[in-house]
């Protein structure tokens, strides 16, 4: 019998779509599946002509979290630190310290670990249909994948602990309002635009959006002395890029840049 992939890997020109793929269990996560997607997102960060990343979803749903099921094969009482600490938290630390945008396009529920690994993306558009749940409460545990390091910083204190105790759903125009993510689309339009998104940064100073995603990752814990002193330094490296240099001539020539994404 032929297994279908659990992550689906689609080379396009100079930027990676990856999508979830068990869409009969709304693409919630197994081992096979973090194993296949911290090799596809290792191989994006190695690879130089890829310079965006798209994360969606196949099927229906984004991403339902923890396969549950999994978790009800087991013996005893598992370790969830322990999975954690082995799946997903380097997932995040993966889409955070990788140098190069990541889009997420929200196709449908992003629920539990699912929306907050949407949440860790760059830039996150949604289905108008699709719904973000904090649903750990319902099986009492808490928000994990970064949530209470994500929500409240996005959304604020009081909107963050309400849907984490809660467990109800935001849809993606509230979402959208309240600066959980970039913005809700259309649902027959989303992978179009999102498509175009990752595109479109593909073709853009991918080294200076690096520095532009590592002041951002470091500004959540600084205090403005030390984020100046970060930017300093980011700027003088981003000053030294080629395509700064490319950015101000095309400027001056009245035409549009072409970056080639290096760091040099
Ligand atoms: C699923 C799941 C699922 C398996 C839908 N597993 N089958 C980290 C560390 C270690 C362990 C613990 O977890 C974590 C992080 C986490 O993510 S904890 C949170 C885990 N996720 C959830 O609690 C969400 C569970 N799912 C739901 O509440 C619903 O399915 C949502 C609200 C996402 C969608 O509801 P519906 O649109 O009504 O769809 P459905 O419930 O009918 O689901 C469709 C199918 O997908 C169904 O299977 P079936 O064979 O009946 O068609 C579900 O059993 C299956 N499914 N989520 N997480």
């Amino acid at each position: 019998m032929r297994v279908d992939p659990s992550i689906l890997v689609d080379r396009r020109e100079g930027w990676v779509a990856l999508t979830l793929n068990r869409p009969d269990r709304l693409n919630a996560f197994n081992t096979d599946m973090h194993a296949r997607l911290a090799e596809a997102l290792d191989a994006a960060a190695s690879d130089e002509s890829c310079r965006a990343v798209l994360l969606t979803g196949a099927g229906r749903g984004f991403c339902a979290g923890q396969d549950l099921s999994d978790r009800m094969q087991s013996d005893g009482p598992v370790d969830l630190g322990a999975t954690l600490e082995a799946t997903y938290n380097p997932l995040i630390r993966r889409i955070r310290a990788l140098r190069k945008p990541v889009v997420c396009a929200v196709n449908g529920v992003a629920a539990g670990a699912g929306a907050n690994i949407a949440f860790a993306c760059d830039i996150v558009v949604a289905a108008r249909s699709a719904r973000f749940i904090q649903a750990f409460v319902k099986i009492g545990l808490v928000p994990d994948s970064g949530g209470t390091f994500f929500l409240p910083r996005l959304i604020g204190d009081a909107r963050a602990r309400t849907l984490a105790m809660l467990g109800e759903p935001v849809g993606a125009e509230q979402a959208a309002a309240w600066g959980l993510i970039w913005k809700a689309i259309d649902d027959d339009r989303l992978r179009a635009e999102a498509d175009a998104l990752a595109a479109h940064l593909a073709t853009q100073p991918t080294e200076g959006i690096a520095l532009i995603k590592e002041a951002f990752n470091a500004s959540a814990g600084n205090t403005l002395d030390t984020q100046l002193d970060l930017e300093r330094d980011l700027q003088q490296r981003a000053g030294r890029t080629s395509d700064y240099a490319e950015g101000v001539r095309a400027f001056m020539e009245k035409r549009v840049p072409r970056f080639t994404g290096r760091s040099s």
